[in-house]
């Protein structure tokens, strides 16, 4: 169709945050640009993702290629990039990120306002056999702009001003919220453009999907054991859950999100807090899924009023669909 072929008046990732800023005339812009050097992150990645497989006739991570530069293994290009589009907006004070043992304070003459927690490139088992693999950040404002400290990321989660992710799938999708529902974007290639694609996403009620590493089950909890025989034999007449994992955090809640369910990475004996990091995997992702009227719960309480107290410290949880949550809640209080 020659009239589709000349559609410009999509909804654009920047067009639809400028809008929802209309709300806040006081951000002037700043948090659409300090997005827009997320996009371009994103993107940058999304295109070396896509070559990754081709990383091998040039050349394996470490060893150094025809030019003489070392080939970069993808999660630390991801990282570098984005520490790099993060400094050069402008925006940033504090950046926290999974491949970096220390916070990075971005230079004064750099600084802005907001501080973002990421991980660059989430689902490193999945990068070397083509997998869907996602980039998730968080981002807060500065408590005070002459005195910028580790507090400002060792924040509650319910302090976030906006979270999201992007997954590098079948195809390329940033989910975003700043704090007024979720939305979903899919990166159009020929545009290099993200486009609105799904709005206002709201995760189903209940859902008939669990999530889980199934082969830890050895060193679960009782409640947390409880739930998923309750998933595989339910007594009260309901259908058995289905089971999917992926081992992708990105993949694993982008569906939960869509069709509803639940994701649990919980405790066990071996890792009594779990495996996922707080700051850049738990929040993001617990504040998406309230957003989309869901619930995200640690086994003790509600994960975004965690106060976290290291950089990189983690935490069970358990997030998904509302009833679903309600369950897993009960059988932890039952317990206590
Ligand atoms: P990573 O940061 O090393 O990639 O680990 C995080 C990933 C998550 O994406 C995923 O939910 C989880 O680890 C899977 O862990 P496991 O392989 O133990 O099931
Ligand atoms: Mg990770």
């Amino acid at each position: 169709h020659a009239a589709e072929a000349q559609r410009t008046d999509l909804m654009t990732i920047t067009r639809h945050v400028l809008n929802e800023q209309g709300r806040h005339p006081e951000s002037r812009g700043d948090f659409t640009i300090l997005l827009s050097h997320i996009v371009l992150g994103c993107k940058f990645v999304a295109s070396a993702v896509n070559k990754a497989g081709l990383a091998k006739l040039i050349g394996l991570a470490g060893e150094t290629n025809v030019q003489g530069e070392e080939q970069k293994k993808l999660d630390v290009l991801s990282n570098e990039v984005f520490v790099k589009a993060l400094v050069s907006s402008g925006r940033t004070c504090v950046l926290v990120s999974e491949e970096n043992e220390e916070a990075i304070f971005v230079d004064p003459a750099l600084r802005g306002k907001y501080c973002v927690c990421f991980d660059p490139l989430d689902g490193s088992s999945n990068i070397d056999c083509g997998v869907s693999i996602g980039t998730i950040f968080g981002i807060y404002m500065i408590k005070d702009k002459d005195n910028v400290t580790l507090g400002d990321v060792l924040q509650p989660g319910t302090d976030m001003l906006a979270a999201g992710y992007c997954m590098y799938g079948s195809s390329c999708t940033l989910v975003l919220s700043t704090g007024n529902g979720v939305n979903g974007f899919t990166l159009d290639p020929s545009l290099g453009e993200f486009i609105l694609t799904h709005p206002n996403i709201k995760v189903p009620k209940k859902g008939k999907i669990y999530s889980v590493n199934e082969g830890n089950a050895k060193n679960w909890d009782a409640p947390t054991a409880k739930y998923v025989e309750k998933c595989k034999f339910p007594q009260d007449g309901s259908s058995p859950k289905s089971l999917r994992y992926i081992g992708s955090m990105v993949a694993d809640i982008h569906r939960t999100l869509l069709y509803g369910g639940i994701f649990l990475y919980p405790a066990d004996q071996k890792s009594p807090n779990g495996k996922l990091r707080v700051l850049y995997e738990v929040f993001p992702m617990s504040f998406l899924m309230e957003q989309a009227g869901g619930q995200a719960f640690t086994g003790k309480q509600r994960a975004l009023e965690l106060a976290p107290t290291k950089l990189h410290e983690r935490s069970p949880i358990f997030l998904g669909s509302y009833d679903d949550v309600e369950e897993i809640k009960a059988l932890y209080a039952s317990e206590a």
